[in-house]
């Protein structure tokens, strides 16, 4: 990993944010204190406590009776804050443990709640979804996603990140290492690294069947199913080799990878948000044809294109009443849509006519700025290799800016 956290090196400040967002959450009125347990620094273990009467607050050293115990290391407690590492992958590969105040293992769900809660900046409630809705750019005002060339972080944000607008970047990621590489050279530097492909979606979603690569296991998250295989056997059988496909069929398609550390020496952040602003970026990477279905992310977001076009069809955040969301299961920044918008079917879904959308392309080189709540269906129109950028560590700037005019999210620590 090409970056160092040197931010907030005092770890007790790390968690003045949380004990700011626990405030608007409804675990701050249980009386719990959640004990961080440094391996590597004992001198720095801090807990916060919530309780009914008081707001939630941060203490230095180690309480009798935790509720809950985070044992981690301090360095990676830091790469996790400052987006480096994500809070999933750091439990599921042990380096963080989360207990009762027994030392019991807490049963998933629980531990999925607390990572969201504790662990990344952003936090989605009904409220903020409104406000987002209330707040961003409407689709009325705007007749095509405008381009640029160069964009300063002021002109970013003063035309685009504050008013939740969409706007396309040309060029940065020509300069990215990413950018000389070629399926091939991918395949040899990379080709060991396991990958997670998406070839089923779940029974509940409109989207056609996937074509099946032949792949020993297999797993299932909110209904989805996806097989393991390396880098290089991807590349081989789906990227260079297409499968045939029957009518209706999709090629496999790698999707929402998180990078290697390897691979990040390849790109580089959206200059427009500070670095620690992001968990870990993903990797896309699929045949010409790959499809993803009217979806959006409740979180400011950067998609950039190393090879080949994307067809992206936009639906501004206050479309939403069009497009009969849905929100799947263990995941609070994502929401789906049941409309299949390249087979739309106006007698079921009805409001669907209603929706207003725009199109646009994103090229090899560019990167296109998503801001929180905006609906996108994605098409690869060539062989396509593209990253994207979750900026979780922070509230979405459709709600922290000036000149919004609802602030149902949380204030930005
Ligand atoms: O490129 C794709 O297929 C989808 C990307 C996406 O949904 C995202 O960046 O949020």
């Amino acid at each position: 990993m090409n970056q160092t956290p040197t931010h907030h090196t005092e770890p007790s400040r790390l968690f003045e944010s949380r004990a700011a967002r626990l405030r608007n959450d409804s675990l701050s009125t249980a009386t719990a204190v959640y004990q961080w347990e440094f391996s590597d620094a004992p001198g720095e273990d801090c807990y916060l406590s919530t309780s009914s009467d008081q707001p939630p607050r941060v203490h230095r050293g180690r309480h009798p009776a935790p509720t809950t115990r985070l044992s981690i290391s301090l360095r990676d407690h830091l790469l996790l804050l400052s987006g480096q590492q994500d809070p999933l992958t750091t439990f599921t590969t042990g380096r963080l443990r989360l207990s009762d105040g027994q030392g019991n293992p807490l049963p998933f769900p629980a531990v999925q709640r607390l990572l969201l809660l504790l662990l990344v900046e952003w936090h989605v409630t009904p409220e903020s979804i409104a406000a987002i809705e209330a707040s961003g750019r409407k689709l009325d005002n705007v007749t095509e996603i405008q381009r640029v060339k160069d964009l300063s972080r002021e002109e970013f944000e003063r035309h685009f990140a504050s008013c939740g607008q969409p706007v396309i970047v040309e060029g940065p990621v020509k300069r990215w290492r990413a950018s000389s590489f070629t399926p091939h050279t991918l395949r040899d530097t990379f080709g060991e690294l396991p990958m997670s492909i998406f070839v089923r979606p779940a029974s509940t979603e409109p989207a056609p069947q996937t074509a099946r690569p032949t792949a020993s296991q297999e797993r299932t998250t909110s209904g989805r199913t996806y097989v393991q295989m390396t880098l290089r056997e991807y590349i081989d059988t789906v990227l260079l080799n297409p499968p045939p496909l029957a009518p209706g069929e999709l090629p496999p398609y790698l999707t929402a990878n998180s990078l290697d550390a390897s691979l990040m020496e390849l790109i580089e952040y959206p200059p427009f948000f500070r670095p620690e602003a992001f968990i870990r970026p993903k990797l896309w990477l699929g045949p010409s044809g790959t499809v993803s279905h009217v979806h959006r992310d409740l979180i400011d977001n950067f998609l950039a294109q190393v090879w080949g076009r994307k067809h992206l069809r936009l639906f501004s955040p206050d479309q939403s009443r069009f497009l009969y969301p849905r929100r799947v299961d263990g995941n609070p920044f994502y929401e789906a849509s049941d409309v299949d918008v390249s087979a739309p079917d106006f007698e079921k879904f009805p409001e669907l006519r209603h929706a207003r959308h725009i199109d646009c392309e994103l090229r090899p080189g560019e990167m296109i700025f998503l801001p929180a709540g905006w609906w996108h269906y994605v098409r690869a129109l060539d062989m396509s290799f593209s990253v994207n950028f979750f900026a979780v560590n922070q509230t979405p700037r459709v709600l922290t800016s000036r000149g919004a005019q609802h602030s149902g999210g949380n204030a930005e620590a």
